[in-house]
This record gives structure tokens, C-alpha cells and sequence, in this order.
């Protein structure tokens, strides 16, 4: 199936938009390199693909052994405007020549102000605000936390089943799955409670207000509002399954926060930025959050996160109480204004709308004959396909890991989620051509077609 048309390929660097294998896959060399990191690397760290890359753009990631591989993982989430984007090349080799780190908190520089300035430009809702500077998701979710408790004198904080907030202390409190995130690492934060979500296809299709309405009454009666400082979540819960909570759920809750004087915290670190349709997904449901956490596609793959948020909020944190050492490092934050100019006048958003009808159309199809795929959900480049055992509705784990890892060997980078593990998600750069990304889920699609079905179920 050939589309001449491309998504988007203006800017992209000048690697061959296309899946080439010259070895099997793993290659020799990245077979090499996995064995000197199984003896210098630590056990924990774990890959997806034992393939060691050396160049990536458009959508395609290139590895040692010369292999071109489709990618439909933009590093989880995060070279949305396409990696080594040359705007943000640019940028990043410019800053570097002149400096590549004073810190923020000895002698500022233009850079982060404008970053900051972008943020409040870009987020939700047209009151002042204030944004600030971090390195990681994690931590700009921690930092969300603390300026939540200092403007409200409050600790208790609400996160969602589902979830994924980090790998921090605190964070690993917030996140919802044990393995492998928090398994033997306790003990965790504490005032973490946890609520409820709407996840429509495993929860009878519950109406989002009546959802909302049983997370609130858990709160309620488990937590009490005047002790509670915040509530996270993700609009899109991520590794949590790409979980899209009923229409209503995010609105009812927001509402209730705001009578309630409890900071609503959107987390979108993995959702924000162009990713599904909209600069913020919160935006799907005009959804304004008090604060927001980005990271992520912020800065077209360096390590770069911020709190944006109200103004009377983010500045209740007494003078010196927020920074750290590199958060909003110059080279980061030149990255960033490149990527946010080329998420704003690129058409990424429009780019990411059609990469999300294209992948949905083949696997809505797909589900109407297999019912081994449970349910097809998303919203733009960030879409996910819920795999269960047809006779049970069980989730099927192993059939998801076995199409990946089939996707992977036959040279298409395609990531796993979901508190069960039986999510195949799609997040490819929304730089990707479109015959690339058809190339690449075709391969899904045969992958899934060619996977024994389970015996007995
Ligand atoms: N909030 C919503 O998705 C990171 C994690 C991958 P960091 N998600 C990918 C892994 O296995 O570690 C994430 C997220 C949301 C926070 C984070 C944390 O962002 O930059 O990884 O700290």
C-alpha cells in the first residue's frame, strides 16, 4: 500500500525515509554492544530492543550494524518534531558555542526566561502564570507537588489507579504499578492517596460525571478535601495503558478541585506538546489546570521539564525554595524554543490528527474480525491497541509481547504499556511519512494476524 502524500517530512535530516535490514536483528555489532553493557551497565537499567542506534530523524531510527528501522516510539514520546530536528540542531550547536551552563540560579540568561514566557503563552487559559524549570519529568511532577503544598498549607495529594508520574520517590508513591517500578523500592512517600479513574473499556462504560462522582466520594470520605493539597493526573493516563477517562470525568473533577480549593495538576509530560492533536490534551475538554508538568517533547529530545501554572500559585513558594543545579540549562532551553517554533508553525498538530486517523482506521478494521483486540483508543499520535482473550476479556500480555517483539525483528520500533501489559502504543515522530508509518503498522497488523491465538481461550 503506497501513499504518495506525506504526514510531514519538511526539515527532516537527510536519512533515507525508509526500512532497510542488512542483518537480522539484533546485527553482530549491536549484539557486541549488548554484551560489553551486560558487564559495564547495571542489571536494572532494561531496553526494548537489544539494537544500539546511531542516527535517527524523520521516522526512522538507523543503527550500528547499518539497519534502517521504522520508528514508531519516538524514544517514548519525546522527538515529536522529529529527531535531530536541524532548527533545533542549530539552536543547540549556536548555544554551545557560547555557553553551556552558568546556572539559572547564579547568572540567569534569556533563554529559560523565554521558555518560561512560551510556556505561559502555550498552556490552558488565559490567566497570569508563572512557569519553572526543570531536568525530568519526575521532577517537574515533585516540584508540581511542593508548590501545591506551599500555596495551599496543605499535604495530601490524590493520584489515580493507572497512573505514571515517575521513578522518584514521590513519584514512584504517585505511580500506580509495582512492577517494575516500585517492587522493593518502599518505603514510599507519604499523604499519597489513591483514587479511582474512568477507564471506559474495563470499567462497564461508566459515564464520566458518574465516575468522577465515585474518585470524588473515595476522596471525600478516605482523605477529606481540607486536607488535601492536590490532585495529579494525566489527561491521557500513558504507561497506564493510554487510558482516555469518559467525557466529564476530567471536567467533574476539575470543578470539584476548584470548590474545593485543591489544586488540579494535569501531568502532561507524556501527552503534551502537539502529541495528540492539540498542544495539550488537556485542551480536548477545555480543561484549565491550575498547574501544568511537561517534559518530554518540550525540547526535541534534550532532557528539559517545567511546572507552568497560576501566578498567586507558583509564587506562594518562598524565594529560593525552587531550582536545582541544571534545571532549564541553556542548551536545553535553546532546544526548546526551536522545537516549540516548529510545533507551532510546522503543523504538527495537523500532522499528528492525521497520523492518529491513519493508525485507528486500519486497527478499528482489525478489531471488527479479531477479537483478540479488545479495544482501539487515543488521540492523535498516541494510540493504543488493547489486546484480551476473546472467550474471558482477560488481558493477553503474552500476545502483545509476542507482536512487538515480531514488529521488532522484522525492523519496527514499537512500544508495550498498560498496568497489564497487554497494550501495543504507537507514538511515532509526527515527522514520520506516511507510507513509512502505513509500512510500520501494516507490519503490526500482520504480526498480530500471524500470532497463534491462545489455545483454550
Ligand atoms: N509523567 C505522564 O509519562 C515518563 C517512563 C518510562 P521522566 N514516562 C516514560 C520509564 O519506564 O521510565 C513520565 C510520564 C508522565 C511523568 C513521567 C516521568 O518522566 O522524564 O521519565 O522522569
Amino acid at each position: 500500500m503506497t501513499i504518495a502524500e506525506p504526514v510531514y517530512t519538511a526539515g527532516g535530516p537527510a536519512l533515507p525515509q525508509e526500512r532497510r535490514l542488512v542483518t537480522s536483528i539484533p546485527g553482530p555489532r549491536s549484539a557486541e554492544l549488548a554484551a560489553r553493557k551486560r558487564d559495564a551497565v547495571a542489571a536494572g537499567v532494561g531496553t526494548t530492543m537489544p539494537v544500539y542506534a546511531t542516527s535517527a530523524g524523520g521516522g526512522v531510527v538507523v543503527d550500528v550494524d547499518g539497519n534502517s528501522l521504522i520508528d514508531l516510539g519516538s524514544g517514548i514520546a519525546v522527538t515529536g518534531v522529529g529527531n535531530a530536528h536541524p532548527g533545533v540542531v542549530k539552536a543547540i550547536a549556536e548555544q554551545a558555542e557560547r555557553a553551556t551552563h552558568t546556572c539559572f540560579m547564579v547568572t540567569p540568561y534569556e533563554g529559560y526566561v523565554a521558555v518560561a514566557e512560551a510556556l505561559n503563552r502555550l498552556t490552558p487559559g488565559e490567566h497570569a502564570k508563572r512557569s519553572a524549570l526543570f531536568n525530568s519529568g519526575a521532577e517537574a511532577v515533585e516540584n508540581a507537588v511542593k508548590i501545591a503544598r506551599a500555596h495551599t498549607g496543605r499535604q495530601a495529594v490524590v493520584a489515580f489507579d493507572h497512573a505514571y508520574h515517575g521513578r522518584t520517590n514521590l513519584t514512584m508513591a504517585l505511580t500506580a504499578k509495582s512492577m517494575p517500578y516500585k517492587k522493593g523500592f518502599g518505603p514510599f512517600a507519604s499523604e499519597v492517596y489513591r483514587a479511582p479513574v474512568s477507564y471506559p473499556f474495563r470499567d462497564g462504560g461508566m459515564s464520566g460525571p458518574d465516575a468522577a462522582r465515585a474518585a470524588i466520594s473515595r476522596i471525600e470520605t478516605q482523605v477529606g478535601a481540607d486536607q488535601l493539597a492536590a490532585i495529579i493526573i494525566e489527561p491521557i493516563l500513558g504507561e497506564g495503558g493510554f487510558i482516555v477517562p469518559a467525557e466529564g470525568f476530567l471536567t467533574t473533577l476539575a470543578r470539584w478541585a476548584r470548590e474545593n480549593g485543591v489544586v488540579f495538576i494535569a501531568d502532561e509530560v507524556q501527552t503534551g506538546f502537539a502529541r495528540t492533536g492539540r498542544m495539550f490534551a488537556s485542551e480536548h475538554e477545555a480543561i484549565v489546570p491550575d498547574l501544568v508538568t511537561t517534559a518530554k517533547g518540550i525540547a526535541g529530545g534534550m532532557p528539559l521539564s517545567a511546572v507552568t501554572g497560576r501566578a498567586e500559585m507558583m509564587d506562594a513558594v518562598h524565594g529560593g525554595g525552587l531550582g536545582g543545579t541544571y534545571g532549564g540549562n541553556p542548551v536545553a532551553c535553546a532546544a526548546a524554543l526551536a522545537a516549540i517554533d516548529a510545533f507551532e508553525n510546522d503543523g504538527l498538530c495537523e500532522a499528528a490528527e492525521r497520523i492518529g486517523e491513519v493508525i485507528t482506521r486500519r486497527f478499528s478494521e482489525i478489531a471488527g474480525s479479531d477479537p483478540r483486540v479488545g479495544d482501539v483508543r487515543g488521540r492523535g499520535a498516541m494510540i493504543a491497541v488493547e489486546f484480551v482473550k476473546p472467550s474471558t476479556g482477560e488481558p493477553d500480555a503474552a500476545l502483545a509481547a509476542r507482536v512487538a517483539a515480531s514488529a521488532h525483528t522484522q525492523g519496527v520500533i514499537v512500544l508495550t504499556c498498560g498496568t497489564f501489559g497487554n497494550v501495543i502504543r504507537f507514538l511515532p515522530p509526527l515527522t514520520i511519512p506516511l507510507e513509512l508509518l502505513v509500512e510500520g503498522i501494516d507490519i503490526v497488523a500482520t504480526a498480530l494476524r500471524d500470532a497463534a491465538h491462545d489455545a483454550g481461550t
